[in-house]
């Protein structure tokens, strides 16, 4: 098995790379450099013909979208327990929430982001303000759905979609209602930061800004 990511970061390539991390699997990392406009490159448009990361090379063939790539992987390592088991009761709901990150939280970051780029700047107040009510109604229903108590997502058992939310949380930071004013989201954020292999991407990424005080304090 071979992996070659392209990634950007802190973008969407952030949770791919994570979980590459916790997968533990040999992979090599290759900056696409936005600031050089690389993703817009003639050879990365080959990869990827949006001109997007992340892209993750799979055994030789160029693979595209983050929450897809998350759930092959966890396809391909089923060892790792990232994704419960076809057929197990908790099936439904982790195809349920890869779903809805994916298809209604993800659009609407691009929206907040990207509005100038994608559509009429003079439009892009609007497309930002009704972006950022979904994404904070999104936030409001990850909230909710942990205050059960429960340590992630599914329940007890880590999975994708947790590194895919947390990544997604990580950009709300600097927007008018960050995801650590949600309280069960706070619980949420400071546990998942704690891990190991977080701790890890956001070094290979540069990253330093949304990290816990003591990035090495043991789990909650
Ligand atoms: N739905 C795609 C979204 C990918 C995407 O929008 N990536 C952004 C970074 S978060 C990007 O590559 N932006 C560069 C650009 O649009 O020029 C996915 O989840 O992989």
């Amino acid at each position: 098995m071979s992996y070659l990511l392209y990634y950007s970061p802190s973008t969407a390539s952030m949770p791919v790379h994570w979980m590459l991390l916790e997968l533990g699997v040999p992979f090599e990392a290759r900056l696409i450099d936005f600031a050089t406009g690389a993703q817009r490159s003639a050879d990365y448009l080959r990869l990827n013909p949006a001109g997007r990361v992340p892209t993750l090379v799979v055994d030789g063939v160029p693979r595209g979208e983050s929450a897809a790539l998350l759930m092959l992987l966890a396809e391909r390592h089923p060892e790792a327990g990232l994704a419960p088991a076809p057929g197990s009761a908790a099936r439904p709901v982790w195809l349920e929430t890869m779903v809805f990150l994916a298809n209604s939280v993800l659009p609407a970051m691009r929206g907040w982001f990207y509005a100038d780029k994608d559509g009429d700047p003079a439009g892009a107040d609007a497309v930002r303000d009704f972006a950022r009510r979904q994404i904070e109604s999104g936030m409001q229903r990850l909230d909710d759905r942990l205050s059960d108590g429960r340590q992630y997502l599914l329940g007890e058992q880590l999975s994708t979609a947790d590194l895919l939310a947390l990544v997604l949380m990580r950009w709300t930071r600097h927007m008018p209602r960050p995801a650590t004013s949600w309280p069960n989201l706070a619980i949420y954020i400071k546990r998942l930061r704690q891990r190991p292999a977080f701790v890890e991407v956001n070094a290979r990424e540069g990253l330093s800004d949304w990290l816990n005080d003591d990035p090495t304090a043991p789990p909650a």
